[in-house]
């Protein structure tokens, strides 16, 4: 197959699953291209049957804001003309789907047909999609795409709860793609931050109001209380100020580090022995199961999801959102049993293989195939009628 894949380049995890999923179809003989703005941070280097169309927006003085959906839109449309595309899968609804839907009927115009799919991420439902400002467009998006994608029950069941739709939504979860090659990079780092005997607490993700990161430093600040230990945050956003301060006026300096935005995060899971995801909501939390995936269990809020990866005692723990005293609980619960802890880490790396790229990516496939066998359907009946 040829497939367009469009979607957010950057550290979100709609850009992590959207990038891993094209690479993988590649590997598998599909001719797979990028459209997007910049090179998606997981792209790596050059690899067979991967070609990547980059966006450029017009600077115009005229625009206060610059036209990102219109040009997306035309590159949509050039590139499955002149690749001569089966299908466009575009990741996050906003404004992906509505750019797809726009280059649907172009193409349609000029005697094109291309069958668009879209997966939902998550705020593109839960947060932003939900804005009445953003509601009617996600709306129409849903309806009009050939097929849509939830990466949770969780996040189906929003979708349906939140917008008038009945229309099938297929859940297809996230993946992992499991690395075997060993390096020695996260013994060298453990023993540059942490010293002998000490445990290491982490957590990753884009500082957004909606992870709650000041709750992962006082989660933290309970646990070193009773186990000598250190926290590694990785990545970057908004709230970075507010989650430095809160560490100096704990006092946590000297055992709280701040690595800023990581392309492999793998190297910094494994390090770790808990992985802490405390967030207000979470369609998936593909860092969990990142995590997860090299043996690390996760201490998580009860929300969204999480639920559907995190297994409450058995791959880690489960709270309310905001409940610090539990999750700091749980965490101790399992740094101060090490037979427990380990026990815990095996069943995250079992769990982990659930959502293996291997056993998604055939999903994936059979409904491009699906979708793109729908569409020679219908233009054979316009044809006959
Ligand atoms: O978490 C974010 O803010 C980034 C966002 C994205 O779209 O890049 O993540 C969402 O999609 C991920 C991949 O499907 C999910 O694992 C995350 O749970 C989801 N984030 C939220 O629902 C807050």
């Amino acid at each position: 197959m040829r497939i367009g894949i469009v979607l957010y380049p950057t550290f979100g995890g709609s850009g992590v699953v959207g990038t891993e999923l094209g690479k993988a179809l590649a590997a598998k003989g599909h001719q797979v291209h990028f459209i997007t703005y910049s090179q998606p941070v997981r792209l790596g280097s050059f690899r067979e049957n991967i070609f990547y169309h980059e966006v450029a927006v017009s600077d115009y003085p005229l625009f206060e804001f610059q036209p990102y959906e219109t040009e997306l839109t035309s590159k949509m449309v050039d590139v499955v003309k002149y690749e001569k595309l089966d299908l466009l899968h575009v990741h996050y609804a906003i404004p992906h789907a509505s750019a797809a839907y726009m280059a649907k009927q172009i193409l349609h115009s000029q005697g094109i047909e291309i069958p668009f799919i879209t997966t939902l991420h998550g705020t593109d439902i839960t947060l932003v999609g939900r804005d009445p400002s953003f509601e009617p467009v996600i709306t129409f998006c849903i309806n009009a795409s050939d097929a849509v994608t939830a990466v949770s029950q969780s996040l189906k069941q929003s979708t349906y709860d939140h917008f008038a739709t009945t229309r099938e939504i297929h859940v297809i979860p996230n993946f992992v793609v499991p690395n075997n090659e060993k390096s020695d990079i996260p013994s060298a780092f453990r023993s540059n931050y942490a010293q002998e005997g000490e445990k290491i607490l982490c957590h990753i993700s884009n500082f957004r109001k909606v992870k709650r990161v000041e709750d992962v430093v006082e989660i933290f600040y309970r646990v070193q209380q009773q186990i000598p230990s250190k926290l590694i945050l990785a990545g970057d956003g908004p709230e970075r100020y507010a989650v430095e301060r809160l560490v100096r006026d704990l006092k946590l300096q000297e055992n709280v580090l701040f690595l800023g935005k990581v392309r492999d995060t793998a190297h910094v899971l494994e390090t770790a022995d808990l992985f802490l995801l405390p967030s207000e909501t979470e369609s998936f939390g593909l860092a969990a199961l990142e995590a997860m995936a090299v043996g690390v269990p996760v201490i998580s809020s009860n929300t969204g999801g999480i639920p559907e990866v995190n297994i409450h005692d058995v791959t880690g723990y489960l709270s309310d959102v905001g409940d610090i005293e539990d999750m700091a609980n749980n965490a101790l619960t399992l740094l101060k049993d090490e037979n427990k802890l380990e026990s815990f880490k095996k069943n995250a790396l079992l769990r982990s293989r659930h959502f293996d790229m291997k056993v998604i990516l055939p999903i994936y496939e059979e409904l491009y195939e699906e979708v793109i066998l729908g569409i020679k359907k219908a233009g054979l009946a316009r044809l006959n009628d």
